[in-house]
């Protein structure tokens, strides 16, 4: 018989590479030692930090899917879920911040750009030195990107690009741009286009006001008629599988994300309850209790093995996008519950900053909705089983 692992039911750890443990490891230590000192007093007065990029970069966390040449680590998609997975722990907003850089901009370049984007701009964002963001969402295009208005003008050598995205991380600080819109020249079609820090007619005020996510910060991208040059068109894809193309990778990426938050509640409310007594007794040693804790467990080691055999698909090619819906929807909805019950379980103490619970609560409220809202995966889950979009 096999000793049994309450932390780890499956023996997750059994079922990884070599260097897919020793990448987890570094992220681990990095999160535990640099990320989590700093998060509290972060998350209180909404700091980002931008030097965490640099940190990240350093130990080959951005883009670790990158091919080496690129100056990635060519690393597995499982070994970058568990990267997702120490950074949440964490806070959801790091994870943001760094899921971003990894999923949503360096990997558009990769897969959809040009050499020449490619040997510019992967390089920088893989070490941090340039911080990137992605630019889907409109005011009034959020769960149907299909309907945006920005639009690219052909002018002679280049276009004209204007319109305004909104609720886009890392936004007031980047310096790469990976924004989407219709291109006339393109039959209206979706194409992807790279915008530098600077570029005249573009702004990117910060949203002001957030309860949520408060380490990563948020802002919009305005764009008035910004000059841009052919090359700035990334040559190699058209239409919204673009943009769902790079989604594909950082809903993964949220699936491990998700539930590195709910095992910090998960580990939370059990050592809470086992330190603090009320009628004589540990909250621990309570049936009601012990219930909420198994139910945790429960959870969180079904979604991890759930995220570890897509991510194996992954790997080898084998990956279809609404099995990627079934694991950022589950795993997300899950882990918000378990923060939700982490708090109620932390008593009056679950409310403040100091215990932290109430803060993964906050963040996975975001983090239920971007990426896809739960409901819009539940659609398209829907649509696959029934044949019939419900959208
Ligand atoms: P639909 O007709 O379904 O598809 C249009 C075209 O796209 C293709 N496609 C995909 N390709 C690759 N991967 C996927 N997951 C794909 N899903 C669709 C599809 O094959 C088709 O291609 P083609 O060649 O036939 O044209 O499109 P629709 O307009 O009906 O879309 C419906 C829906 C609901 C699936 C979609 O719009 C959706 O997923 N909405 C959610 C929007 C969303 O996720 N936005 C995220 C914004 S970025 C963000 O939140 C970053 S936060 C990051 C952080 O801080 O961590
Ligand atoms: P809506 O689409 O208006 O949805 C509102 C509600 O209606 C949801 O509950 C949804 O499930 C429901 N709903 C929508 N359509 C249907 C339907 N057909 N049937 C039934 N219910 C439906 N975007 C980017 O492009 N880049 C980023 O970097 C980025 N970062 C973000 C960071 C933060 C902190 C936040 C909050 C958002 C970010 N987003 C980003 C935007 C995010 O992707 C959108 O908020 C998300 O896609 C939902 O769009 P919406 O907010 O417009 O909500």
């Amino acid at each position: 018989m096999a000793r049994f692992d309450w932390a780890d039911p499956f023996f997750l750890d059994d079922q990884l590479e070599d260097d897919e443990r020793m990448i987890r490891d570094s992220a681990r230590a990095y999160a535990q030692d640099k990320l989590a000192p700093r998060i509290i007093d972060a998350f209180q007065h909404e700091i980002t930090d931008p030097d965490i990029f640099r940190e990240m970069g350093a130990l080959g966390l951005l883009g670790p899917t990158v091919p080496e040449e690129y100056g990635g680590v060519g690393a597995s998609y499982v070994a970058y879920g568990l990267v997702a997975r120490e950074v949440e722990r964490v806070d959801s907003g790091y994870r943001s911040m760094m899921s971003v850089q990894s999923s949503l901009v360096m990997y558009p370049i990769l897969a959809y750009g040009s050499e020449e984007q490619k040997r510019t701009y992967l390089p920088k964002l893989a070490t941090g030195e340039w911080i990137g963001c992605f630019g889907l969402t409109e005011p009034d295009a959020g769960s149907d990107p299909g309907s945006m208005t920005t639009r690219a003008k052909k002018v002679d050598g280049g276009y004209l690009l204007s319109g305004a995205k909104t609720w886009i991380s890392n936004s007031p600080i980047a310096d790469v741009f990976v924004i989407w819109a219709k291109s006339e020249a393109h039959g209206d079609g979706i194409r992807g286009f790279i915008v530098e820090k600077g570029a005249k007619g573009l702004a990117t005020p910060k949203i002001e006001g957030k309860l949520s996510l408060r380490a990563s910060i948020t802002g919009m991208i305005l764009m008035d008629e910004i000059e841009l040059s052919d090359d700035a068109l990334l040559p190699n894809v058209q239409g919204l599988k673009g943009p769902f193309g790079c989604l594909n990778r950082a809903r993964y990426g949220i699936s491990w994300g998700a539930l590195g938050a709910a095992e910090f509640c998960f580990h939370a409310a059990r050592q809470y309850g086992l330190d603090r007594n009320q009628f004589g007794t540990p909250l621990a040693g309570r049936q009601l209790y012990q219930k909420k804790l198994a139910d945790m467990e429960t959870e969180i080691a079904l979604g991890l093995q759930a995220s570890l055999r897509v991510g194996r698909l992954m790997d080898a090619g084998k990956f279809a996008p609404e099995m990627i819906s079934i694991v950022k929807r589950n795993n997300v909805g899950k882990a918000l519950d378990i923060a939700r019950n982490a708090r109620d379980m932390h008593g009056g103490n679950g409310i403040s900053g100091e215990y932290q619970v109430m803060r993964h609560l906050m963040n996975l409220e975001t983090v239920n909705t971007y990426e896809g809202a739960h409901d819009v995966h539940a659609l398209i889950l829907g649509r696959a089983i029934t044949g019939i979009a419900a959208f």
